[in-house]
């Protein structure tokens, strides 16, 4: 017996026909720009070829790799953020911590994102290259970016500010002092309300932040992450994307199952 794929996969499979694949993260390797809130990424080569030999003259080389969970492209799980001691769903943050893990919404539980995805293109939308240091994006700015293109239940929004520009200026990429452009906690609101399963921005923390405040203050998170459910990924890249012109595209990032972990690398792509 035969069977019609859905409509969903049949979708898919155009996409894939017509697919260019497009990396919308960065390489994990020493120096890359960290949060302030999160160790930094560190990788030393801990046997060289030639430190075992085996008989038949092959040896193995491996490294040594240590880094935090929210370090380059990642995704935040729920329990990475708790509000007056409330995680998601009113979980008690401290009882679900055991033995240095976290027992519910650990990063282990979260499915790959494999879905339709749309582009919020903010520096199009105002007609500039890159949004200023601590520029907040409204709900108003998404509801005009995303004019004419349709969000369904689950799917995913990138949102783009065009701040990779200077990923490879850490310092300014990381806007401790000057800020960063990001979306605001009305913004996250408005993401929230279209039912989406996460939420992909191009910066180190989402959240706008503002000059001199470094991280600590992180509105869209708390909306997202502990009212509402929605994932965060961060540290994204849109700018091949942008240059495409698609404003919708299939969308694949991959955590990884570490148990009880509050956050994972990914390798997110786009088929357009
Ligand atoms: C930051 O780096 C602030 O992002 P997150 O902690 O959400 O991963």
């Amino acid at each position: 017996m035969t069977t019609e794929p859905t409509p969903t996969l049949a979708t898919a499979l155009t996409w894939l026909g017509a697919a260019r694949v497009i990396e919308l993260g960065h390489r994990l390797e020493d120096g890359m720009p960290c949060s302030p809130s999160h160790p930094g990424f560190k990788m030393s080569l801990l046997r060289r070829h030639g430190d075992r030999v085996n008989a038949e003259g092959g040896s193995g080389a491996n490294e040594l790799i240590v880094t935090g969970g929210h370090v380059g492209t990642h995704v935040d799980a729920l329990c990475h953020a708790a509000s007056d001691g409330l995680m998601y769903d009113g979980v008690d943050a401290h009882s679900a911590s055991v033995g240095g893990r976290f027992t519910v919404y650990g990063v282990e539980t979260v499915a790959p994102f494999v879905s339709r995805a749309v582009l919020a293109d903010i520096p199009a939308l105002l007609g500039v290259g890159r949004l200023e240091p601590a520029f907040g994006i409204t709900g108003r700015h998404l509801a005009d970016a995303l004019a004419g293109v349709t969000v369904n239940e689950g799917e995913v929004v990138l949102v783009r500010t065009g701040w990779p520009q200077l990923y490879d200026n850490p310092v300014a990429y990381v806007g401790t002092e000057t800020g960063v452009p990001g979306i605001t906690a009305d913004a996250a609101v408005y993401l929230a309300d279209l039912g989406v399963r996460a939420v992909c921005t191009d910066t180190i923390a989402s959240d706008r932040l503002l000059p001199g405040r470094g991280h600590a203050s992180l509105p869209a998170h708390k909306v997202l992450l502990v009212d509402r459910g929605v994932h965060i990924m961060e540290v994204l890249d849109f700018e091949e994307l942008a240059t495409t012109g698609a404003r919708e595209m299939l969308f694949l990032a991959l955590p990884l199952r570490i148990t009880g972990a509050t956050g994972s690398p990914i390798r997110p792509i786009a088929l357009v």
